[in-house]
């Protein structure tokens, strides 16, 4: 990798969460990447559990950027967490060290709002991973962030499948209002959906690749390597029993990975509304990609026709996918976290 463009800024907002824990070490172990900030929101567990499994990734990987925790429950619509795929603790399976580490002091809304403000307009780039309801109340408490964001990459939404209905995915269903504050900010949101993070499978051959370059990489990278082993393991089994997947899908590592290499997703613009009301698809996102005359988006606003803001994602390249997540496992295994170090020539 070259360091042609500088480290791309990020704030993480997640819900650790067995795909959230890779997005979070693919970020530190990317010198592509300038991972500003953490910030944590209920959503495939309580806050509680979600803040202490991100604190957790970040020591076992030895990642030091702030940490803070935001809001313990969605807008409107009532809590749920996701126990069945993730189980008690949100991220079961690898055995977690007990967190030594301390919070940062404000709430998540705050250090996302202080975070975007303090660097220059248009560097600082949102991706979110869990529900939107962080990113909702930021926009209303600090609206002039809108404009200083560059791009919001988030996974949710699909539009073909849903994974906890027929018609919605996860953490659009868990916050659909919010959701929705997001999706009509005028800002630019990419959509990392189901439909793509579907294939991003962490298959018996990555998972192998991973496990050699642990072993190839000394005592830490062989912990990281490990770590993802086990949240692998647990979401495989889940995803094996739930869904009759091959292999687990790494769905919010993709926002990290199509950062770090835009070639690795492609994106059609399309317009995005979320159904707040549907009798049997409250969470949809209604994804738009016509363009054509006398078709009204979802929203009514017909002549917005051509504001097709959203970038959705479609098509990823599997293989620089895998080759990213492996070469994380080298970087952190270096002692490599933070952003624009010089990765080590290897041939
Ligand atoms: C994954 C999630 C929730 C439910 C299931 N079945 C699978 C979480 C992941 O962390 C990801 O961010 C998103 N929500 C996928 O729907
Ligand atoms: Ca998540």
């Amino acid at each position: 990798m070259t360091n042609a463009s500088p480290a791309r800024k990020i704030i993480l907002d997640c819900d650790p969460g067995h795909d959230d824990a890779i997005a979070i070490l693919l970020a530190a172990g990317s010198p592509a990447i300038d991972l500003l900030a953490i910030t944590t929101v209920a959503g495939n567990h309580s806050l509680d559990n979600v803040t202490r499994n991100a604190q957790a990734v970040c020591q076992i990987a030895g990642i030091d950027v702030p940490i803070a925790q935001g809001a313990d429950r969605p807008l409107v619509t009532p809590q749920i967490v996701s126990e069945d795929i993730h189980g008690n603790s949100g991220m079961d399976g690898p055995v977690l060290p007990e967190v030594t580490g301390q919070l940062d002091a404000r709430h998540a809304v705050d250090l996302i709002i202080d975070t975007v403000m303090a660097h220059e307009p248009g560097t600082v780039t949102l991706v979110p991973t869990g529900p939107l309801t962080n990113i909702a109340l930021a926009m209303r408490k600090a609206p002039e962030i809108v404009d200083r964001v560059r791009q919001v990459v988030l996974m949710g939404g699909s539009y073909t499948r849903g994974n906890v209905t027929p018609a919605a995915e996860y953490n659009i269903y868990v916050d659909p209002e919010a959701a929705e504050v997001v999706f009509r900010g005028a800002w630019e949101v990419v959509m990392v959906g189901l439909d793509l993070t579907h294939q991003a499978l962490a298959t018996d051959a990555l998972q192998q690749r991973v496990r050699q370059a642990g072993e190839e990489a000394g005592e830490r990278g062989r912990e990281v390597a490990q770590f993802m082993l086990d949240i692998w393991e647990f979401f495989g089994k889940t995803y094996r029993e739930v869904f009759d997947f091959e292999a687990p899908p790494v769905h919010d590592a993709c926002c990290v990975a199509m950062l770090i290499d835009p070639d690795l997703v492609r994106t059609e613009r399309a317009h995005v509304s979320v159904e707040l009301h549907g009798e049997w698809t409250k969470g949809q996102t209604v994804v738009n990609f016509e363009t054509k005359p006398g078709m009204r988006h979802s929203t009514g606003v017909a002549e917005r026709m051509s504001d097709l803001r959203t970038l959705v994602a479609t098509e990823l390249n599997w293989e620089r996918f895998a080759a990213l997540v492996v070469e994380s496992v080298r970087q952190l295994g270096d002692g490599n976290t933070g952003a624009g170090h010089d990765p080590e020539p290897r041939s």
